[in-house]
């Protein structure tokens, strides 16, 4: 049975584009796939956090993944933090990876530069933020993934993992799966609604830009409406000149199971275009925020959960590492030999 590997950061609240890119995919593939899903708190160091909002961030993705359709029966659904084999074969691979590598990744420049013009928490750019696509690497390869479901935002980090474990395997035999990426066609890189040439994201500037998936429907009709489109009037699918229509268009053609450039068709005004998509955003969005009240009401299930998740992760996650650590040449740790009275 294909093997299947996602990750979130919980880094606060989760928004359309983590769910048209990546969780609506998720619920999917759980079905025929053996699927493992897990809220990264690893990942989310790499900036400075908050250590009581990272605890409540985390139960609060691990909350979401269940609202969204997660099944804990047919998937594996976990944190990342409680597999401590995660950081141990993040280091091995660390010491394949080279520095000219980690270099050319655009999310680490773009982060980068951000640090450093002080727009995020903390005032450097920390080692983690630069060898987070090892760690990435590490998450995907410890479950023999062979499919990585994600946004278009991560395709490099796929694509460095795959050259991280053929590089692997060709120094030290077969010991890694090359994992494919598997990008939606449609909801692949929704838009910031104030700024529609930066992607919509968690830790951005502009909170009307951002559209919360548990938000006050009331909320959400208004982000749409003042939503940033153009100075022309004619609705066209054309992102490099109209990239706020386009984002329009293709959350639009998302929510309602068409592309962008067939719900365009409907449409000659803005307006409408505005309305219609928010309210398909909020008739898609009911049955989550239902099913998040529902698990609100019963924590002790949230914590059985993610404890039985950390179990079924950790037993495959072990046989990976020994096979690694055993094929780098590690001297493999033997019991205490019996000393006889
Ligand atoms: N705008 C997006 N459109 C489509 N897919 C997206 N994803 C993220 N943003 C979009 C996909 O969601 C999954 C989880 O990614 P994440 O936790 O990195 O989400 P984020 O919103 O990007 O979070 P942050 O904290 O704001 O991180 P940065 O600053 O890294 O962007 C992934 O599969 C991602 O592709």
């Amino acid at each position: 049975m294909t093997r299947v590997l996602s990750g979130i950061q919980p880094t606060g609240d989760v928004h359309l584009g983590n769910y048209l890119g990546a969780l609506r995919q998720w619920a999917i593939d759980q079905h025929d796939a053996d699927a493992f899903y897990c809220a990264v708190d690893l990942h989310a160091v790499t900036i400075q956090q908050d250590p009581e909002q990272l605890r409540s961030a985390t139960l609060g993705t691990m909350a979401t993944l269940v609202s969204v359709g997660l099944d804990p029966e047919v998937c594996t659904l976990f944190v990342q933090s409680h597999v401590p084999q995660h950081t141990e074969l993040s280091w091995l691979l660390e010491c394949t990876v080279s520095l000219g590598e980690l270099r050319r990744m655009t999310q680490f420049k773009d982060k980068a530069a951000r640090a450093e013009g002080g727009d995020q928490r903390g005032d450097h750019v920390s080692a983690g933020l630069f060898t987070y696509p090892a760690l990435m690497a590490a998450d995907i390869l410890i479950y023999d993934a062979d499919r990585v479901p994600v946004g278009d935002d991560q395709r490099q980090h796929l694509e460095l993992t795959r050259d991280v474990a053929q590089r692997f395997n060709s120094r030290y035999g077969d010991t890694f799966v090359i994992p494919d990426a598997a990008i939606p066609t449609v909801g692949a890189r929704v838009m910031d609604l104030q700024n529609p040439t930066a992607k919509m994201s968690k830790s951005s500037e502009s909170p009307q830009g951002s559209v919360g998936i548990f938000e006050d429907p009331a909320h959400v009709a208004r982000k749409f409406t003042r939503a940033v489109t153009d100075s022309e009037s004619e609705v066209r699918y054309d992102p490099e000149v109209k990239p706020g229509v386009s984002n329009l268009l293709s959350i639009l053609g998302a929510a309602t199971g068409r592309s962008a450039a067939d719900a365009a068709a409907s449409y000659s005004q803005y307006g409408v275009l505005k309305t219609d998509t928010a309210d398909a955003v909020i008739a898609m969005l009911e049955p989550i925020k239902a099913k998040k009240a529902e698990l609100d009401a019963d924590p002790a299930e949230l914590a059985r959960i993610i404890a039985v998740g950390a179990d079924k992760a950790e037993a495959v996650a072990c046989v990976t590492v020994a096979r690694a650590k055993e094929a780098m040449g590690f001297l493999p740790k033997q019991p205490q030999p019996k000393v006889s009275a």
